[in-house]
């Protein structure tokens, strides 16, 4: 059986889990302790040469990073989430990229310093945290406006380029990144939080991190 090694805390590990959610794919979901160094075990690094979340292993293939992780499975089932045509899956592609490489590296500068930094002891980089906040109030506009078109991020279809951003920006509330400005990405992002591939993770990102209130197990 497909078995998701990740974190809750791990928005890239989500991504997964709402995707396999979504194609009704059946997994076991092996929970890899960030905080107690699960990760880092010589065990774990067969899944993960760099020893990071979140890895797959689909009876004996072992498969990381989330982005291709996603692809994979969509197309194992041969679903339209990745669809096949070459313009379509081009510009699916097209939004993973700018959703990873521009709004969730900048989003991850915010989340790091102001809530993983202060939860670690580790002084916050007032320089990251702006150049963080800067880039979003450059790229999140972006996206806004290509929801103001279409329903979703790639026209009418909902594709991985939807669960990809989703997942990456679910920390935003407790990172204080307020996006009830930009009202298209705001009123997206509300109703695909009521899919039950979501639901079926958590509620929303706020009570992941609450989990944090709990000791790291030994
Ligand atoms: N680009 C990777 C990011 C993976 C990543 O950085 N995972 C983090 C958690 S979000 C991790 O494993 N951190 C532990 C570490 O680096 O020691 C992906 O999308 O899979």
């Amino acid at each position: 059986m497909l078995k998701i090694y990740g974190s809750d805390l791990s928005a890239p590990s989500n991504k997964v889990r709402f995707t396999a959610n979504y194609l009704g794919l059946q997994y076991e979901y092996v929970k890899v302790d960030l905080r107690s160094g699960d990760h880092m075990k010589p065990e774990y690094k067969k899944l993960h040469p760099a020893n990071k979340v979140p890895s797959i292993d689909d009876d004996g293939f072992v498969l990381f990073e989330s982005n291709a992780i996603i692809r994979y499975l969509a197309d194992k089932k041969g679903s339209p989430l990745y669809p096949k045509g070459l313009k379509e899956r081009g510009l699916v592609d097209q939004w993973i990229d700018f959703g990873s490489m521009h709004v969730g590296a900048a989003l991850m500068k915010v989340v790091y310093n102001r809530i993983f930094a202060p939860l670690r002891g580790i002084p916050i980089d007032e320089n990251s945290l702006k150049e963080g906040l800067s880039f979003l109030d450059r790229f999140l506009p972006v996206v806004d406006e290509q929801l103001s078109r279409h329903t979703y991020l790639v026209g009418e279809n909902f594709t991985l380029a939807d669960i990809n951003l989703l997942a990456l920006m679910d920390p935003c509330e407790p990172a204080q990144v307020d996006i009830s400005k930009y009202k298209n990405l705001t009123r997206w992002r509300n109703a695909l939080r009521k899919e039950s591939f979501y639901t079926k993770c958590h509620p929303d990102y706020t009570h992941v991190l609450q989990s944090l209130q709990t000791p790291a197990k030994k």
